[in-house]
């Protein structure tokens, strides 16, 4: 195939590999339920140094509101919808969060833990 000989070959290339560097990395998915005005579960374990994908399901018919200082974040999830929040790479540690309009009960917390020493099978 004959390519025209345009300008911009060379920076679509270099797009065209980030795009599928980025599809290769594609960032581990954790799944996160509220219920009740409770999320499920309480404790998150999620990969330290590892941007993680919170996949956050509000079973609920109300909005919550996921808040958290720790991870600088933010985000209103209307009842009965599902969102997604990156959060991380994380230093080991605990990272607390709550539902901003049910705080006396949707309280949880992410735990990232360093799982660069677990041995191989
Ligand atoms: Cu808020």
């Amino acid at each position: 195939m004959n390519w025209p000989k345009l300008p911009f070959k060379k920076p679509l290339s270099a797009l065209l590999l980030a795009t599928l560097g980025a599809v290769v990395e594609a960032a581990p998915v954790v799944q996160l339920a509220i219920e009740q005005h409770r999320f499920f579960p309480e404790v998150v374990t999620v990969p330290a140094n590892t941007k993680v994908k919170l996949l956050i399901h509000n079973r609920d018919a109300s909005a919550e509101e996921f808040e958290s200082f720790e991870l600088n974040r933010e985000k209103v999830i209307l009842g009965n919808t599902k969102t997604v929040i990156y959060i991380g790479p994380l230093a080991v540690g605990e990272y607390p969060f709550f539902g901003e309009f049910n705080p006396s009960t949707a309280q949880g917390v992410i735990r990232a833990v360093d799982t660069s020493s677990e041995v191989a099978p």
